[in-house]
């Protein structure tokens, strides 16, 4: 079912030259992957764990077994999910920004490396990656092998006796610099600020909109539910990104 768009945000999408977009777990969802806080969703991550007891350092040295298991169990998720059509939505929108001559910066605080997968290019990702361990002895960094891991937790193959931790970013945790650096330049320059399926809670993620604004762009948000951010926006369309994305794209760029 193709969503109605408000045309100030059709327009906004076309007249804009330096698109920020935000994403959360709610752009995955249409994937089959779970969210962290989705009332509406049993499987949600937060729902059933604390997520002090699985995702934060601490808890990793406290039972690395455990949150292996947790870390392997998400990977087997997000490995068995492909892009949804708000993925693809979000990688054409890219592309046509871009060829344009605009700029476009996707800040991802997924894991799961779907926005690579559907094409999107210039990704940030907030919070690190899933499918990139790393060792707490020698700091090298390891492709995840497949899920089922032959050890809870797993050891080094490099230095053989380091353990190895997800390559995501835990709360009390810096967010990678590199990822911090292309946000503050990207907010800086933006006119049209998108953030999508988040629950805008987390921070610092959840403040870029606000800095956004404060240089003057417009800030659109889709949401499937109200959040805090839903206040302050411009513009918000409520329903599923997986259809939202795709119809607003091409209201805006598709003649005809
Ligand atoms: C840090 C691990 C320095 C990875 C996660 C102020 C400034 C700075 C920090 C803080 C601050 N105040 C508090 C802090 C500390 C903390 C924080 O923000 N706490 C919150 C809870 C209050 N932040 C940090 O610790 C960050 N580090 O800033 O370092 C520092 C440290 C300490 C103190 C000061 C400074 C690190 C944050 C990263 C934490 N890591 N996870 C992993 O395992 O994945 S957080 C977890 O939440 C995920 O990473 C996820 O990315 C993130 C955000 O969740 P969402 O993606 O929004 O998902 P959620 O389920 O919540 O929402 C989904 C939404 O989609 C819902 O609204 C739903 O309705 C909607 N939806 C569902 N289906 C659809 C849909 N929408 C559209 N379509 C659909 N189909």
């Amino acid at each position: 079912m193709t969503p109605a768009v408000p045309s100030p945000a059709i327009g906004a999408l076309r007249d804009a030259r330096s698109i920020v977009v935000v994403t959360g777990a709610g752009v995955s969802a249409e994937s089959g992957i779970p969210t962290f806080r989705d009332k509406a969703d049993p499987d949600a991550l937060w729902a059933k764990h604390d997520p002090m007891d699985l995702a934060t350092a601490e808890a990793f040295m406290r039972d690395p077994a455990l949150v292996t298991r947790w870390y392997e169990w998400r990977l087997c998720r997000c490995t068995a999910c492909r892009p949804n059509p708000g993925h693809v939505a979000l990688a054409r929108l890219e592309a046509l920004v871009t060829r344009a001559g605009g700029a476009f910066t996707l800040l991802t605080q997924n894991v799961d490396g779907l926005h690579q997968e559907a094409g999107s290019r210039n990704v940030h990702e907030l919070h690190g990656s899933i499918r990139v361990w790393r060792c707490l002895s020698c700091a090298t960094e390891h492709p995840m092998p497949d899920p089922p891991f032959r050890e809870h937790p797993l050891h080094c193959p490099r230095c053989g006796k380091g353990i190895l931790r997800p390559g995501v970013v835990w709360f009390g945790e810096m967010l990678p610099e590199s990822a911090l650096v292309a946000a503050d330049r990207a907010l800086t320059n933006c006119d049209l600020f998108l953030s999508v399926g988040t629950s805008a809670v987390v921070y610092p993620a959840a403040a870029f909109a606000h800095g956004a604004r404060a240089h003057g762009a417009t800030v659109i948000e889709i949401n499937r539910d109200p959040t805090p951010l839903t206040k302050l926006a411009d513009l918000s369309l409520m329903g599923k990104a997986g259809e939202i994305l795709p119809a607003l794209v091409g209201e805006a760029f598709d003649e005809g």
